[in-house]
């Protein structure tokens, strides 16, 4: 088989690219080591910056979303039972839409499948082969046969435990790592989430995020050990913690049948640079954020921003600068989310190791943002979204 762009991964990452490509009449096929119901049936993000969901509605994926996505406009930091709203209408006259990635997945699945275009899913043992040459190969398996995928183009789309990043050198890669001493217990539960907007709440329990999927089901998180044993968490234990961390006077959190949980680490993660020879890195296969800035998704959907107007601009016009400068140009967005990621998680959880020192200037940091429209603005205009593609 042959195709000008052959995409590893069929995660919103790949399939967005496949999809902005096709628009611009560029073919590709995407190539994913999971079944088509696993793929739409993953829970992870649920919230989509304002020009992410601009992208998507604006590329025709976006029916569903405007149907059925949550516009928010604005979030609430709690801490120790005391609100602050931060406005985002107000702030920065933008909203975000809460809308689930998995249904982002769906979309772009029955989009890409209405147009033709050709997914593979249950792909096994792909590998990527002769980056460096003007003739990449991707081989794999499927229904049992050896299969071999001649392209112009590799993208690596393929999140963070895929082949693609590896098939960049280690000595023509740097990576910049951070782990934290804690991860996040998730649960989804059928129930009316208790407050319209999420709410991020620091307490001396440990963090805890109040999020929602819809008017009936809310998706709820508290910061716990790296390595928390879910085993030990019955749904009981969950919904107690849940209480004490998000009490407030007045609020009252409804509890409803949990319909899923998970422990997600938190780490941060850059590899640099994004692309080898014919090889260009997207999303999650490039870049790790820990989830508390809701930013993991939004980055993954700028690099194919960028790739897919510098690839237009390649083959349509031959023009290779964009295509060269394609890493160069994710980074700087990768970096700003980089950092407002780790500024939001270092803001709102307990650190075991802090001294006491380091937990009253974590209360001032806080009591800063609250009392500082200037410093609720710098936090509202990196949570709406910094425009996709960032001036050098
Ligand atoms: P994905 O979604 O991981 O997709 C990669 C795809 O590649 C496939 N794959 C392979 N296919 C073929 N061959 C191989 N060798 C392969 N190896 C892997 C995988 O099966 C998969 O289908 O990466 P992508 O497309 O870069 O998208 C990134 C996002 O999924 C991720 O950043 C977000 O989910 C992160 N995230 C959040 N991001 C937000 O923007 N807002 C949020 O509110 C938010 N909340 C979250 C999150 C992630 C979470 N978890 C569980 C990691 C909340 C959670 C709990
Ligand atoms: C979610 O709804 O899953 C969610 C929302 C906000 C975050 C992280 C996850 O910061």
């Amino acid at each position: 088989m042959r195709t000008n762009v052959g995409i590893v991964g069929a995660g919103p990452a790949g399939l967005l690219l496949s999809h902005l490509l096709a628009r611009a009449g560029i073919d590709s096929v995407v190539l994913e080591a999971r079944s088509r119901e696993y793929v739409e049936n993953r829970i992870r993000a649920g919230v989509l910056e304002h020009p992410v969901a601009q992208l998507l509605a604006d590329s025709g994926v976006g029916a569903r979303m405007q149907r059925e996505g949550l516009p928010h406009e604005g979030v609430v930091l709690r801490a120790d039972g005391v609100d602050h709203r931060i406005d985002f209408a107000a702030l920065t006259g933008k909203h975000v839409m809460v809308y689930s990635q998995h249904k982002v997945v769906q979309d772009l699945i029955a989009a890409r499948l209405a147009a033709g275009g050709q997914i593979v899913f249950e792909a096994e043992d792909v590998a990527v082969h002769d980056v460096e040459t003007d003739a990449p190969v991707v081989t794999y398996r499927h229904e049992g046969q050896a299969r071999r995928l001649d392209c112009a183009i590799i993208a690596g789309a393929d999140g963070f435990h895929g082949i693609c990043r590896e098939a960049i050198p280690a000595a023509h890669r740097q990576s910049f790592h951070r782990e934290y001493p804690f991860g996040w217990l998730g649960i989804l539960a059928e129930a009316p989430p208790a407050s319209e907007e999420l709410v991020y709440a620091s307490h001396d329990r440990g963090f805890a995020l109040l999020s929602m999927r819809s008017p009936t089901v809310s998706r709820l998180y508290l910061q716990c050990a790296p390595d928390e044993d879910l085993e030990a968490w019955s749904d009981a234990r969950i919904w107690d913690e849940l209480h004490l961390r998000l009490g407030r006077d007045g609020f009252t959190l409804r509890e409803g049948p949990i319909v899923q949980k998970g422990i997600t680490p938190m780490r941060s993660f850059v590899v640099q640079p994004m692309q080898r020879g014919r090889l260009f890195l997207l999303g999650d296969a490039a870049h790790i954020v820990p989830p508390t800035g809701a930013k993991g998704l939004n980055l993954a959907v700028a690099d194919v921003a960028v790739l897919s107007g510098a690839l237009e601009r390649h083959f349509r016009r031959g023009e290779s600068a964009g295509l060269e400068a394609y890493g160069a140009t994710c980074l700087r967005r990768v970096w700003q989310a980089q950092r407002f990621s780790w500024w939001m998680t270092s803001l709102l959880h307990r650190f075991p190791a802090h001294t006491p020192f380091e937990r009253e200037v974590q209360r001032a940091e806080l009591a800063h943002v609250f009392a500082s429209r200037a410093m609720s603005t710098a936090l509202a205009e990196a949570y709406v979204g910094l425009p996709l593609v960032m001036p050098g």
